[in-house]
């Protein structure tokens, strides 16, 4: 069956991308998702603890006032099941399940020159072919289970937390073997506790967190949500994160240290990602860095009871939020119940998981079930799951074996016609996605409408605008802290024998939006259009980046 596009995946991005295409553009689009229904990482995330970290008047689309008049968040962090129920509201509203296939695997997607179309093949041997081919698979969808010598033996269950039965899983009185302390392990860990018989949680690296401090929304706070959505929408759209909030224009010097103690303090009773936005310069200076580092790992100490887990929870290698920082609801204090242990890896490696636990350098750890809260081969794993071949059977696994290469993100040389919303070397996981999202689907939607205006037949960039894209996005990672934390899923160390390349961009959000749309207005300078080649782009001037 041909298509003018076919997006993958039925999230934030292939929802969006398929209003836009059908009912902006009058296209015919099929979305092909692999999930048995929408809600991309949110249908497959269904972990205890689980809960979005950007706050909810702002993990939204913004493309739509009337849907903002319509929907009400409940808490101030959405959970799973709000984040599916938002996304079908807007299904239903913009009547796009007609054009979406759940259950449905994309498994290979080649270029077809002769015919300058994309041929699609699915799991159970559909096929498909499109004009346009856009990728929604989200950038942290791939799960990582490592390959710990003996999981075969194991005669208890495991599950990885990105792959959650949808029954759930029952801990009463189960001994529960934690393995991850980012994000997802941060989140689990205290909910699990609650009702395993015991837990416990393995740590290779340890983490900073900041409290959540999730809570019901007021009456007050939704009414001013609606009231405010333009001004909301447009802190979001011009900050470097797309969160709805500022970064402070104040250096860490520009204070004395008891302000810069009492702005921390209150930074941490508010709590969540907007502690990091308290100075300007955390994300670029190692000395300013280090004073929220100390001030996390104080509050470690003062929480956590017993100074030996305290010590081994605060034994931080990575300046504050270097990694992905993951915010809780009681993670720290979770230590402090009889019931929770912490294992220190790096003093205690597992030596192999065997038929009744986890043996590591010290004994064995008996255990009903396995949690894997060990992350994602984030940005390109999800890609590469797909046989993607461009022209003359160029495989994308083949091109970026050294490291993704994009132009923004957003192509890749030799794949025409081929569109990756949130790729490699596009501002995305460092962002609140569905601002980064919206951006995306709506350059591509114009785009799209550009060549099919003018008769071009295929768009994709050239090399030399990768390659000088390439080098800016390394250059703004290096001017942040961002590129001291090596061992990080945003340079790939996680998956063992990945490419190590920071992978997205971190010149932020509002100035890429900028960039993106001047290039659209050159007439997508830096692009080759059917066969004539336009000129490269000029070297991207350097960027510092603050605060990411
Ligand atoms: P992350 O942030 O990649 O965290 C994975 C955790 O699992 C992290 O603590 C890892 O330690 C640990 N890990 C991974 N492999 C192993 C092995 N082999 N042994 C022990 N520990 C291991 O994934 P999350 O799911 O928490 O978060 C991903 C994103 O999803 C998050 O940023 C949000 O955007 C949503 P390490 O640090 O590698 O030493």
């Amino acid at each position: 069956m041909h298509f003018d596009a076919i997006v993958i995946g039925a999230g934030f991005a292939g929802l969006y991308q398929l209003h836009a295409l059908r009912d902006r553009l009058g296209l015919k689009v099929r979305v092909l998702e692999a999930g048995g229904d929408l809600g991309g990482t949110w249908y497959w995330n269904r972990y205890p603890g689980a809960r979005c970290d950007s706050e909810s008047h702002a993990y939204r689309y913004f493309f739509s006032r009337e849907l903002a008049n319509e929907w009400q968040s409940s808490e101030r962090y959405p959970g799973p099941p709000e984040i599916r129920a938002y996304l079908g509201h807007v299904a239903e509203k913009f009547d796009l399940r007609r054009d979406m296939r759940f259950d449905t695997r994309v498994t290979a997607a080649h270029y077809d020159e002769a015919q300058n179309l994309w041929r699609i093949e699915t799991a159970r041997g559909e096929k498909f072919s499109a004009t346009y081919l856009i990728t929604a698979v989200g950038c942290i969808s791939a799960a990582n289970v490592p390959d710990l010598p003996g999981l075969k033996d194991f005669r208890g269950k495991w599950y990885h937390t990105g792959e959650w039965p949808h029954e759930g899983v029952d801990f009463r009185g189960k001994r529960v073997g934690q393995i991850g302390t980012g994000s997802t392990g941060i989140q689990a860990a205290p909910v699990i506790a609650e009702t395993a018989g015991h837990l416990t949680v393995f740590q290779r690296t340890a983490n900073y967190s900041v409290p959540a401090r999730n809570a019901p929304l007021t009456p007050e706070f939704q009414r001013w949500v609606k009231d405010n959505y333009e001004e909301i929408r447009g802190i979001a759209q011009t900050t470097v994160n797309g969160h709805a909030f500022r970064i402070s224009e104040r250096k860490v010097g520009d204070v004395t240290p008891e302000e810069r103690e009492a702005i921390y303090r209150a930074a941490w009773d508010y709590g969540g990602l907007q502690f990091r936005a308290t100075f300007f310069d955390l994300l670029t200076d190692r000395a300013a860095n280090s004073t929220a580092a100390e001030f996390v790992k104080a509050r470690i100490r003062s929480v956590v009871k017993d100074p030996a887990t305290a010590e081994n929870l605060a034994d931080i290698d990575h300046p504050y939020s270097a990694k992905r920082p993951p915010i809780d609801s009681d993670y720290f204090e979770t230590f402090n119940r009889p019931n929770v242990a912490l294992v220190n890896l790096r003093k205690d490696p597992i030596e192999r998981v065997t038929a009744t636990g986890i043996r590591t350098k010290s004994g064995e750890h008996p255990l009903d079930i396995i949690v894997f809260a060990t992350g994602f081969d984030a940005m390109t794993g999800t890609l590469f799951k797909i046989d993607i071949q461009g022209r003359a059977g160029k495989r994308l696994r083949e091109y970026w074996k050294g490291g993704p290469q994009t132009y923004l993100g957003l192509q890749m040389p030799g794949f025409p016609n081929l569109f990756t919303i949130t790729g490699p070397g596009s501002p995305s996981v460092l962002t609140n996605m569905p601002v980064a999202i919206e951006q995306h689907v709506e350059w591509i939607t114009d785009c799209i409408a550009h060549l099919r205006k003018h008769g071009i037949r295929t768009i994709e960039p050239a090399e030399e605008s990768v390659k000088s894209w390439g080098e800016h996005v390394q250059e703004c990672a290096r001017a942040t802290l961002l590129y001291d934390a090596k061992h990080s899923w945003y340079f790939g160390t996680n998956v063992e024998g990945k490419p190590q390349v920071f992978m997205p961009y971190s010149g932020g959000l509002h100035r890429y939006r900028k960039l993106c749309w001047e290039i659209a207005a050159k007439g997508y300078e830096g692009f080759v259009m059917d066969r004539s080649r336009a000129a490269a782009p000029a070297q991207f001037a350097a960027i510092a980046a603050p605060g990411v």
